[in-house]
């Protein structure tokens, strides 16, 4: 039997600072390993980005349009924090007050993602989350977001996709491993753990500090099956769930290594150096639901030496492990123009292994159909394809729903088009298109796309669309 979503379902979509602000370098922000990386071949840089770093009123007033509940977007450390330690931006705290209040005046719930893959350059320079330091610099950074920002807002996310940091940070250029760094496998987890040290602690302060706040961990979450039933097949899979989804989940709900990823750190000798009390910590911070981002399930074989590393790959393409798990198509699924497998049902099956393994409320902090939008002369985008998307996803949370799987909200990603980590702005998600190219600025004006009408009506509904 079909429950209806829950009268205070959290309806709105998401953003990340570097991908939709633009003024990356101006009133005093500093930059972040975004805005010094390489920027991928013919793709656009961010300094612009869709420029709601001056836009934003016109944007939260489109997103009130459609009924938003509720507004996802990140922080930007070095807008707060230029060096990432030390001297406060005034200019860069008054901008996200200025935000936060803009959404308050809507009725529309701020959730800050606190860190999205935008770590201050200056930090790079001292090791980044190599650094153990790093615990600290992040928590001193939640504390000025707690002081600053705590008495309105409710919801806040530690670390977004904290797996794929580790996983492809350095393929997809959001992760610095040290210059001379030797075994990157134990230095990638080195780093990941302090990020699950730090978040513990933060977790820990928002409770001291905001009572009535509640805080999560904000992963990419993507169900992985076995390619076969051939029993070795379902090991492989059983093992990429534990080193992509589980350890990240378990770290942040039971303050533990999950067993299956602890013995293929040790069999490859990149067991992270656990200091005295970070168990203490990790068992610590404890987080109120669980945010997550979801854009497709992943398929896995047995391992074989076919495997050379997981170059190409990106958050939702993995060509495996050597000697853990081969990635595989999955021939039951389409793929979108960008060639990510779409699995609607999918997003049900992983709610409910998500509920069932650490039954606490989950909010969807991203999901969402990147493709080649197309405006028309009479200023339309006629985007059937991610009406449906979006449509078949938002029926598998119902159903979910239904399973008794307590979901708090739905943010899919992305409210306004805006920069793709990898694939620039052609790869666009928005409900709401914004007139440029990859390197011609256009107009940058705003254009209701039919989704944004579609989702209005979902949302005007409570979801009976
Ligand atoms: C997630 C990130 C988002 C967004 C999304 C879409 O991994 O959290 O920041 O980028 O992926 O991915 P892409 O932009 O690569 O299409």
């Amino acid at each position: 039997k079909l429950k209806p979503f829950p009268k205070d379902f959290l309806w709105g979509a998401s953003t990340s600072a570097y991908q939709v602000e633009g003024a990356n370098l101006s009133d005093g922000k500093g930059p972040s390993c975004q805005d010094v990386k390489e920027i991928p071949e013919g793709t656009s840089d961010l300094s612009v980005c869709v420029d709601h770093y001056h836009r934003y009123k016109e944007d939260i007033a489109l997103m009130a349009e459609m009924g938003f509940k509720a507004y996802r977007f990140s922080i930007a450390w070095t807008r707060i924090l230029p060096n990432g330690t030390g001297e406060i931006n005034q200019q860069g705290i008054d901008f996200y007050n200025d935000l936060i209040n803009e959404c308050l005046k809507y009725n529309m719930e701020p959730i800050v993602t606190m860190f999205h893959f935008d770590m201050p350059d200056a930090l790079d320079k001292q090791g980044s989350w190599s650094n153990r330091d790093s615990v600290d610099w992040f928590v001193n950074f939640a504390k000025i977001m707690f002081e600053n920002y705590g008495d309105r807002v409710k919801y806040w996310l530690t670390i977004n996709e904290q797996n794929m940091l580790t996983l492809v940070g350095p393929v997809i250029g959001t992760l610095r491993i040290p210059e001379g760094t030797t075994n990157i496998l134990k230095e990638t987890y080195q780093q990941n753990h302090h990020m699950l040290v730090a978040q513990s602690k933060a977790m820990q302060l928002c409770h001291e500090m905001l009572p009535n706040a509640k805080i999560g961990p904000a992963p990419n979450i993507s169900l992985v099956y076995a390619a076969t039933s051939k029993p070795e097949d379902v090991l492989a899979a059983q093992n990429c769930n534990a080193i992509r989804n589980w350890l990240y989940l378990d770290m942040a709900v039971y303050g533990k290594y999950n067993n299956l990823v602890w013995a293929y750190l040790e069999e490859h000798d990149a067991c992270p150096e656990i200091l005295d009390g970070d168990n203490e910590i990790l068992e610590a911070g404890k987080p109120d639901f669980i945010g997550f981002n979801y854009y497709n399930t992943m398929t896995v074989g047995e391992a074989d030496d076919s495997i050379v590393s997981d170059a190409g790959a990106d958050q939702q393409s993995s060509n495996g492990v050597a000697g853990v798990y081969k990635g595989v198509a999955n021939p039951n699924l389409g793929k979108t123009e960008f060639g990510w497998e779409i699995d609607p049902v999918g997003f049900r099956g992983t709610i409910r292994e998500m509920y069932s393994r650490y039954r606490l409320p989950m909010l969807v902090t991203e999901n969402g159909l990147g493709a080649y939008d197309k405006l028309t002369e009479d200023g339309k985008v006629h985007d059937q394809y991610r009406i449906n998307y979006l449509r078949e996803h938002i029926a598998q949370v119902q159903l979910a729903i239904s399973d008794d799987c307590e979901m708090l909200g739905y943010c899919p990603w992305s409210a306004i088009d805006l920069i793709s980590t990898h694939e620039g702005i052609r790869k666009r998600y928005g409900f709401i298109y914004v007139d440029r190219d990859e390197f011609d600025l256009g107009t940058l004006n705003r254009y209701r796309k039919d989704s944004f009408f579609w989702y209005k009506k979902v949302i005007e509904t409570n979801g009976a669309d």
